[in-house]
């Protein structure tokens, strides 16, 4: 469906599967993801807010396209769709080149999705400061893949 030759799960224990919090006031800013597609599981909504909006292709490999990033940051509802995802939806999403972003959530409930990420390659790890960045922390085997000693961590 996808059209991509292979794909491995990550190696990568905190970047495989994942299940993302989130509370009132926050949701997911404009942005485009590291992956060529995501597999995302809802599994709880907030009362609401948490739309999924999403701008198909607006970039390109050869064009970063920062006119139509721009467009649709300023909120250019002609380049954004929206979709409602019911806990138990499964969502096939390809985030490289479509930017998406989830609408800020209201209520008290906190909104729960599972995230599944794949690679081309098998074996595949995150680098220490992209891990940092995403995660909040690092474990031993980012470390010991980006040449560090694994025995040497802080926190
Ligand atoms: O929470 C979602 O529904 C989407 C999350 C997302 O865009 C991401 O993890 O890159
Ligand atoms: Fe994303």
């Amino acid at each position: 469906m996808l059209e991509e030759p292979s794909f491995y799960r990550y190696a990568d224990p905190l970047a495989d599967v994942i299940i993302n919090l989130a509370e009132e006031g926050n949701g997911f800013p404009w942005h485009f993801d590291t992956n060529n597609y995501t597999v995302t599981l809802a599994i709880q909504n907030a009362e609401s807010g948490g739309e999924f909006e999403y701008s198909p292709n607006l970039r390109t490999p050869t064009d970063e396209n920062y006119d139509g990033v721009g467009r649709v940051l300023d909120g250019d509802q002609s380049l954004i769709r929206t979709l409602h995802l019911e806990p138990g939806d499964l969502q096939i999403f390809k985030g490289r080149y479509s930017l998406h972003r989830v609408t800020p959530l209201a209520g008290p409930t906190m909104r729960y999705v599972a995230i599944f990420s794949f690679t081309e390659i098998e074996g595949v790890v995150g680098s220490p400061e992209r891990t940092r960045q995403l995660y909040g922390r690092v474990l031993p085997i980012h470390l010991e893949r980006a040449g560090l000693r694994g025995d040497a961590l802080v926190d």
